[in-house]
């Protein structure tokens, strides 16, 4: 027999497969959920069985399910070996790595066998049996509150399980989702899919979301080595869990993988999930963040729920990868009393820079070595604050601990020369210089300068000479209540773009410079173009600071410009860019922007722009009353997500389509899934349904299943297989 380990491997026991007799039905999806594993097992057997049936071969029954119970142990074994929440390492010499990623409901302070848990005094206890100590091994604590909190995850664990992988192989992962009332999909970020749009993972842009019960292979080749990961582009299904870290190793020259630790920051809200943030908001009750997480741990109210500790050994260099997964808040990190040397953000590098802080919004990533050499023994604080969204004063009653346990096997000395200054430099400010602070010393990621030796390469379509400039607003205009991007609320298609376009109506005839409204907002990019965007946030609609995420790419970050602070310590909008000829900046929604100064239509004009070594990033602050010029080539095919990564404003509409080459994406996979529109209600019900059942024969369904198992067994080879497809890898 099979059951369902807790955290998503299989676990095997001694049992029978193939008795003969008659099929009994398989199990239902109801709980208790130990059955899921029986039921795919059952499903499976069925499946195998109605496709010989329907070619008309019938084996004998008895030997027919031994050996095919022996093929679906054999696949069962391949998936479990590959999928832990211990994470999954594609082999070095692999040429194409398959694992799998089960979405399952879960929640917070349960222990599977003693039941719902409470902390007390650093150790979790089962409510009904508070003598009784239990491991944290198959809980998910988050902050101890000892409340249980629904969850989505990924193989039953918070953070999901990392998945690493050296540049330029394919992988193949299999996301099933085993949610029970749910559709999902699981978007790669960071990962530019050259070449595979439909593989990105957006629900009703790259693909329609996949239904509970159901399965999706996503197969890619990740190019560039760096830190990346892996959440739900449904709804707010990240902010409940459904998120991890993929991280793509370098061939040559990287710190070995033991010494790399993951980080990943969140704010931690006890109303995430969708039923208790709506009765939050009919009463009207505070939505802000009750604690932070690091890996999934942390403290709500000193309830001294357990930490995340990292054991470092002095003598060898450690890695981290801090990764922000969080939902919306600001946060601020640091290691007091070690120096950070920073030396990535969002899988790219730039010459080290080495700070005391690092501000990260939702999705950035920064990837930093400590500085240890003046640093003794010992165990070390690692701290993280949630900065308010305008001003960026840090809020006094939420803290973030994590401890690093620093070891010396060699027993290095310790270098005297501790730096006694009293300024604190923070990387990643929204402005040049920190409001009401004089200790601050700002690195806005502008002043970031990308690696000399680093070039990108483009292979899908040749750039062209030709060059255009897109100005794009975020904010709040029409009242402060309408997420949008130049006034235009993104309305979600009701249908898969990328593979339904003729269905897809992107019209915004409605909207003007001054007149918000609501539409499929798609920005099309001339295939091979060079396209410049300057992100702003002014006007009327500015409120805070925005971190904006593009798909389908990484861009240079060529300028930022700030607000800048006046003597009583207010921010005041940078006045560089002109939000209508004929309103000031602040009475004008600043939907149709333009260069104050015309010169700067040539962007290399453009005082202080840097085209020689911009760093690179996917997801860019757009700072309060400022701004952050991106380029990009569009040299990439597809249909591209562009929006703000706090998940609220998401949601609400601060979202549009990049169209990019769209004449030349080429053929998609055969047997990509297309959905259908529910806003399009047949005008005869009856009649409509009696002609679709008579469409659907039985023999189509075993076909049908046939299709879906020969996919399933084939994506465990060693092609690339997208969905069923055999496909060339980009060259
Ligand atoms: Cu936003």
């Amino acid at each position: 027999m099979l059951a369902r380990s807790w955290k998503g491997g299989w676990v095997f026991e001694l049992g029978g497969v193939g008795v003969p007799g008659e099929n009994p039905p398989c199990p239902s999806r109801r709980p208790p959920y130990s059955l899921t594993s029986k039921r795919m097992k059952c499903q499976i057997l069925q499946m195998i069985e109605e496709s010989y049936v329907a070619d008309g071969i019938q084996f004998d029954q008895y030997v027919l399910k031994t050996l095919l119970g022996i093929l679906v142990r054999v696949v069962l074994i391949l998936l479990t070996m590959r999928s832990s929440s211990d994470g999954f390492v594609c082999e070095k010499d692999a040429v194409h790595c398959h694992t799998s990623l089960i979405i399952d409901n879960a929640f917070t302070m349960i222990d599977p066998i003693n039941g719902p848990l409470f902390v007390d005094e650093g150790t979790l206890r089962p409510i009904l049996q508070p003598d009784k100590e239990v491991s944290i091994e198959n809980v998910i604590t988050a902050d101890g509150w000892n409340t249980t909190l629904p969850l989505l995850t990924a193989n039953k664990s918070m953070p999901g399980p990392p998945i690493f992988l050296y540049q330029n192989q394919t992988i193949t992962i299999i996301v099933q989702n085993n949610l029970i009332n749910e559709a999902v999909t699981i978007h790669w970020h960071g990962i530019d899919q050259l070449g595979w749009p439909a593989m990105d993972g957006v629900a009703f842009v790259t693909q329609c979301p996949i239904l509970p019960g159901q399965f999706f292979n996503y197969t890619f080749q990740p190019r560039f080595s760096g830190t990346y990961w892996y959440h739900s582009h449904v709804g707010n299904q990240r902010d409940m869990g459904l998120y991890g870290a993929f991280i793509v190793l370098k061939r040559e020259g990287e710190v070995p993988i033991n010494n790399q630790h993951i980080i990943h920051l969140q704010e931690w809200n006890h109303k995430f999930g969708p039923i208790t943030l709506l009765k939050a908001n009919l009463n009207n009750t505070s939505s802000s963040s009750e604690s932070i997480l690091i890996n999934g741990k942390g403290e709500f109210e000193n309830n001294e729920a357990p930490h995340e500790v990292f054991q470092l050994d002095k003598s060898n260099s450690h890695l981290f990868r801090m990764i922000g997964v969080g939902s919306a808040d600001v946060l601020l990190f640091s290691v007091p009393g070690i120096p950070l040397i920073v030396k990535e953000t969002d899988g790219y590098p730039f010459v080290p820079k080495t700070v005391d802080e690092i501000i990260i919004y939702p999705a950035e990533r920064y990837d930093f070595e400590l500085d240890l050499k003046n640093i003794r023994e010992g165990v070390y604080n690692m701290t993280v604050h949630i900065l308010e969204r305008k001003y960026l004063e840090k809020r006094q009653n939420v803290f973030g601990l994590g401890l690093i346990n620093i070891t010396n096997s060699l027993s290095l000395p310790v270098n005297s020369s501790a730096s006694t200054s009293n300024i604190k430099t923070v990387l990643n400010c929204p402005f040049e210089v920190f409001p009401n602070e004089t200790k601050i010393e700002c690195i806005p990621v502008s002043f970031l300068k990308s690696r000399p030796s680093f070039r990108l390469e483009f292979d899908i379509i040749p750039p062209t000479q030709e060059t255009f400039t897109h100005f794009l607003n975020f904010g709040f205009p029409k009242e402060k209540e309408y997420s949008s991007i130049n006034g235009k609320k993104f309305i979600w298609p009701t249908v898969s773009a990328l593979t339904q376009p003729s269905e897809l109506n992107t019209s915004c005839a409605n909207c003007d410079a001054e007149t918000s409204c609501e539409c499929t907002h798609a920005l099309n990019l001339k295939s091979g173009s060079e396209i410049i965007m300057v992100l702003s946030n002014i006007g009327t609609g500015a409120v805070i600071t925005h971190p904006i995420h593009m798909h389908g790419h990484t861009f240079e970050v060529l300028k930022m410009g700030f607000p800048s602070v006046n003597e009583t310590g207010f921010l005041i909008p940078n006045n560089d860019i002109q939000c209508s000829p004929t309103l000031a900046n602040n009475k004008s929604q600043c939907n149709n922007a333009t260069w104050r100064n015309a010169t700067w239509n040539d962007y290399r004009s453009i005082p202080n722009i840097n085209v020689e070594d911009p760093v690179r990033k996917d997801t860019i602050v757009v700072p309060y009353g400022g701004y952050s010029i991106i380029r990009i080539w569009a040299t990439n095919p597809g249909v591209w997500f562009m929006h703000c990564h706090i998940d609220q404003h998401m949601i609400e509409g601060m979202a549009l389509m990049l169209n990019e080459s769209f004449e030349n994406i080429g053929d998609l996979p055969i047997g990509l899934q297309t959905c259908h529109n529910f806003k399009n209600q047949p005008s005869a019900p009856k009649s409509f349904f009696q002609a679709s059942e008579e469409n659907i024969s039985e023999s189509q369904v075993n076909t049908q299943n046939s299709q879906i198992l020969e996919l399933q067994s084939r994506s465990m080879e060693n092609n690339v297989i997208v969905n069923g497809v055999e496909e060339k890898a980009p060259e």
